[in-house]
């Protein structure tokens, strides 16, 4: 998979280089560039930003740079076999991020992130990047970031970890919170007994069909706590298929 962020501030997604998104990416898993919007200003001021047509506070990202940098990561991109590029705009007005999206995400080829800052990018980038990407605008919730970059760092590690190869051990995938819609049951390790608080005993029990039994359990009742709106997105019938299973 390719990923490039385009940027005023490159130096945000220096923390790419760590962990298992770097070692990804030194194993050529990921081939991931960062290119700095203000490289593709002409004016000596390297501007990015102007205020807005209308009125109102803040600035607005210009058009032109903007143009530029994606023609460039355009021209240096993998050759289109059909499917275009998708081009994520992160943004508060974004449709939301979710596990499914990073599913979706992870089985394309050409990932492009455009981090706005300020006010946001003008909209007729948006509408001139339709004819060659296709264009996600995408939030991570209901709150306000003051540009793209730490939204590209949370999006790029929920898109990455699940590209085949990425987790050593894949395993790990499948039991981890949002992966059957559910949050992930507790867990424990070792001393039995620390500061007075056992492990629950079932845990300790050797008995595979109760640690089961007692993790979906727990599974159910913290998503019913935490996450109403989850549980009401479940198909029940899938749900009682999964809970006979179990
Ligand atoms: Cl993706 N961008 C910004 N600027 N703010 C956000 C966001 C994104 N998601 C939530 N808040």
């Amino acid at each position: 998979m390719r990923i490039d962020v385009v940027s005023i501030f490159p130096e945000y997604l220096a923390a790419l280089d760590l962990s298992l998104i770097g070692k990804a990416r030194r194993q050529g898993l990921l081939e991931l560039s960062v290119a700095d919007l203000r490289e593709y200003t002409t004016d000596r001021h390297r501007t990015v930003d102007d205020t807005p047509y209308g009125g109102g506070a803040g600035m607005v990202m210009k058009p032109e740079p903007w143009a530029q940098a994606l023609e460039d990561v355009l021209a240096r991109g993998p050759a289109a076999e059909g499917q275009r590029p998708v081009l994520v705009v992160p943004s508060p007005a974004g449709e939301v991020f979710t596990q499914a999206v990073a599913r979706e995400l992870a089985g394309r080829e050409h990932l492009v992130f455009a981090c706005g800052r300020y006010e946001g990018i003008d909209e007729r980038v948006v509408d001139w990047a339709r004819e060659r990407f296709e264009v996600r605008p995408t939030s991570l919730g209901d709150y306000v970031l003051n540009g793209g970059e730490v939204a590209v760092l949370a999006m790029v590690e929920a898109i990455g970890r699940l590209v085949p190869g990425v987790i050593g051990n894949p395993e790990s995938l499948v039991e981890e919170s949002h992966a059957d819609g559910l949050l992930e049951y507790p867990v424990y390790t070792k001393p039995a007994v620390w500061r007075d608080r056992p492990v629950p005993e079932v845990l300790l029990s050797g008995h595979h069909g109760r640690v089961a039994r007692w993790r979906r359990d727990l599974q159910l009742r913290r998503t019913a706590a935490r996450r109403p709106d989850l549980v009401a997105a479940l198909d029940p019938a899938a749900l009682d298929r999964a809970d006979r299973a179990v």
